[in-house]
């Protein structure tokens, strides 16, 4: 390979400044700034991804592909600094320039291309896959438009589009070569044993790359996002005929796939232009995949020894007829041996039960856009209910295609995101399948990069602890064991304590810079951030502190732990139950914040717009963690780890991965309350249990109250009676039933910090048993158990 010496960060940043942007410094601005510093870094990212593949290619290694209609990567540039092990470098660069440092890593807008917690993972995955060095790529979609932008209008969230490629984007390689035809609706042509499927409409999709670096730049991998371009952009007889917008809209017809990410997460909406998209990403992807298969292996049948596809829910889940198709239709294989390799190359995660999550497509619009693939989704669902008698269970009830049900028949493993979300799956949406399958389902519990997660996000105890064990920790994060018996020694945790205190500081003074929000950095930081639903039940954590508020002012003396409430996170446009919950969180605030009697003791803030960064910046600070969703209703969770990881006990309940959490941390550093997913649907067929709950807890019985009268929006009194209602009659997600023995965590949480010591040593212990939860650990639990993949690294 041609070497290139590695000049300084310095004088590559100058270059770049000079050289890729035509400025010198004095007339640079910042994004100029932060643009040839993002080129100075990303130059030596290449160095390393042409490594990898180069090793990949002489290998023949197997390889992952990892289908996900969304990755949330937020800014890029820490990350590559980070992990190139060039922070000092870099800061000392920019400061020649008189840069700082943190000013220029803050101009990068957040790439926000998913909703939460699914898009999140898949991009810890793609830096853990690097890190661990298997050779992976990502394929999703160059969405124009993240999700939207949050902000509050009398505390209500409005919404405004987010343009993320506003400004310069420094990370991407356009691949105008690599560009497929991407088919519609149409029709299927039948002769005897050879099908046809002749599309009615096309567009293109068009490859941008992003290279992703693990730890010590020994491995990069590539993101690879779809961008929607019409095959013929411009209809110039239109234009010739003055008609300037029907020569324009062949392009914007075809760009609307790739436009705007769908800002719902757990509700599906059977939108056309959402299959659209979910086609037009699997579609490229396999494309793309098999052209690289044919090239250096050519014979199909060794597809599942070469290819791992692993389905990021069920989003991409028409990979499995589209596979099939190919290999059936264009390439002529029986349509047993197409099965066969595709079932042995596809692999599918669920993220969750929500009923009303699982996609299902009305045939009509189904086969109105794929029609070939309907007969497919028929053709497998035939020949699994002749393997398989005994069946009851059809993906193609109610003139439905059930994607749930296709993925499992399509896939060698279906995999659950935590211990107790896996079981749920075998005895709940997926029981008969997994009855006739029982080998199939597997769990691989969620994890997050500690890279980012720690080392980046909170330099502060990053230090600490290489000071203490090394820095073995940042690849290998159980090593954070060794800290346990630091945590005998109070000099020891004086330091842990002054890191958290340090990170508190920090946060508050921004808050106050950038919302005129002031908080005592000495309260107790209690920290809610997800997307808002209401089985997370940020509905849970307002009432009890609006419960508390009362309290306190009814004994103002009674020496009560300070304490800050924040919460963060948005709430899908059209979900407007989630919509009340936030304006309520806002109106309570007004109310609380201003009460003189109280506000040296409880203080409350909804900080709007959260992403990444925001999380980025709130984690290292938070003493408490709250995930306190209703038992059997959140997969895994990964802000539970983040947060334990970086020191803050949870107030939870037996949920998702908050389970395995608080067994590896012990169930003294841990606030559990609430039911049981089990005693949760039992108490759901108990009549009237709201109302009992209610009349059992008399705090409850006033908050509520409060909430009903208006105590929080005097100019509308009314506002929030559906909110109560809901509470005082269904309440699907038992928010009055667990109210009492969350009030009751809460104040044993107090108690617990007022002894400074004590809370410390228990938030140190968060640290040190946080280990397991690295996404290393879960990739190489997906690449032994379900993708038989190797690492490449020495
Ligand atoms: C989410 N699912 C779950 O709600 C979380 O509990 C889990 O941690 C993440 O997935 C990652 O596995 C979704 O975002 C979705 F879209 F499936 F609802």
């Amino acid at each position: 390979m041609l070497q290139l010496s590695t000049p300084s960060l310095r004088d590559a940043i100058l270059r770049h400044l000079t050289y890729s942007f035509g400025k010198d410094p004095e007339h640079a601005i910042l994004e100029d700034w932060r643009m040839a510093l993002s080129y100075a870094v990303r130059d030596r990212i290449v160095d390393a991804w042409f490594k990898a593949t180069e090793k990949t290619y002489e290998t023949g290694a197997k390889r992952v592909y990892y289908l996900s209609m969304e990755f949330l990567i937020g800014r890029l540039l820490e990350d590559g600094i980070v992990n190139l092990e060039l922070v000092e470098e870099a800061k000392a660069a920019l400061s020649e320039f008189d840069k700082d440092y943190h000013e220029v890593l803050s101009d990068e807008p957040d790439a926000a291309l998913g909703n939460g917690g699914l898009g999140r993972l898949a991009a810890c995955f793609l830096e853990s896959l690097s890190t661990v060095g298997c050779p992976a790529h990502g394929y999703g979609i160059r969405y124009e438009h993240g999700l939207f932008r949050q902000s509050f209008v009398d505390g209500r969230q409005v919404e405004q589009p987010e343009t993320w490629l506003g400004q310069r984007h420094a990370w991407e390689f356009e691949r105008p070569e690599v560009r497929y035809r991407i088919g519609f609706g149409g029709h299927v042509d039948m002769r005897g044993e050879t099908v046809r499927w002749y599309p009615g409409e096309e567009v293109e999709a068009e490859a941008f790359d992003t290279p992703v670096v693990g730890f010590r730049g020994r491995w990069a991998n590539t993101l690879r996002l779809w961008s929607g371009r019409a095959i013929h952009p411009f209809d110039l007889d239109a234009f010739n005929h003055g008609d300037y917008a029907r020569a324009a809209a062949p392009e914007a017809l075809a760009r609307t796939i790739s436009r705007v990410l769908y800002p719902d997460d757990t509700t599906e909406q059977g939108k056309e232009l959402r299959l659209k998209q979910e086609y037009f990403l699997t579609a490229a992807a396999l494309r793309d995949i098999l052209r690289r298969f044919n090239n250096q292996f050519g014979d199909l049948r060794k597809l599942p020894d070469k290819v791992a596809i692993q389905l990021n829910d069920t989003h991409p889940a028409i990979a499995g007829p589209e596979l099939v198709r190919i290999l059936h239709d264009e390439r002529g294989l029986p349509f047993e041996d197409a099965m066969e390799i595709a079932r042995g190359t596809l692999s599918y995660t669920n993220h969750t039960l929500m009923p009303e999550a699982l996609e299902s497509w009305g045939e009509d619009l189904f086969g109105r856009l794929l029609p070939r693939h309907l007969q497919l989704v028929d053709q497998i669902d035939n020949a699994h209910a002749t393997q398989n008698p005994s069946r009851t269970q059809s993906m193609r009830a109610d003139h439905q295609v059930k994607m749930g049900q296709l993925s499992f028949v399509m896939a060698h493993h279906v995999n659950g995101v935590s211990a107790l979300h896996t079981d749920l799956m075998k005895t709940t949406v997926f029981s008969e399948l997994h009855r006739l399958h029982p080998d199939r389902i597997v769990n691989e519990t969620n994890g997050v990069t500690p890279r980012r997660w720690l080392l980046a996000c909170n330099p502060a105890l990053a230090g600490l602890i290489t000071d203490s064990i090394g820095d073995g920790w940042i690849d290998d994060l159980e090593q954070l064991q060794k800290l346990e018996p630091f945590i005998e020694d109070s000099g020891w945790i004086d330091r842990y304590w002054n890191v958290k205190k340090s990170n508190k500081i920090e946060l508050s003074n921004w808050m106050g810079q950038t919302y005129g929000l002031h908080t005592d950095p000495e309260m107790l930081f209690d920290i809610q951030i997800k997307r808002m639903h209401e089985y997370k039940r940020q509905h849970l954590n307002i009432i009890e502190a609006i419960a508390h508020w009362q309290e306190i002012r009814e004994n103002p003396d009674a020496g009560w732990t300070p304490r800050l409430k924040l919460f963060a996170g948005k709430a899908a446009p059209g979900y407007f139950f989630a919509k009340d919950i936030i304006r309520l969180i806002n109106d309570a605030a007004v109310v609380i914040n201003n009460d003189p009697v109280t506000n040296k003791y409880l203080k409350i803030a909804f900080l709007p717009n959260y992403n990444v960064s925001l999380a980025e910046r709130l984690v290292p600070a938070a003493d408490l963690s709250e995930q306190i969703s209703t038992a059997g209703k959140e997969a895994s969770g990964t802000g539970n780890m983040k947060f334990a990881l970086n020191g803050a006990p949870t107030v939870g309940t037996l949920d998702g991965a908050n389970v395995e959490i608080r067994d590896h941390v012990g169930p003294e550093n841990f606030f559990l309350f609430g039911m049981t997913a089990e005693e949760v649907m039992e108490r759901r067929t108990v009549e009237n249990h709201a109302r009992r709950a209610i009349d059992a807890d008399p705090r409850l019985a006033s908050a509520l109250k409060l909430i009903r009268e208006g105590r929080f929006s005097p100019s509308e009194p009314d506002r929030y009676a559906g909110v109560v209602d809901n509470l005082e009659g269904p309440d699907f997600f038992l928010v009055c039933s667990d109210f009492t023995d969350y009030w009751r965590a809460q104040r044993e949480v107090d108690t617990a910090f007022a002894d400074r010591t004590g809370w410390a040593r228990m938030a140190a212990l968060n640290t040190a048993r946080s280990g397991w939860f690295s996404s290393d650990r879960t990739i190489r639990g997906y690449m032994a158990d379900i993708w038989k993949a190797q690492s490449l690294l020495p």
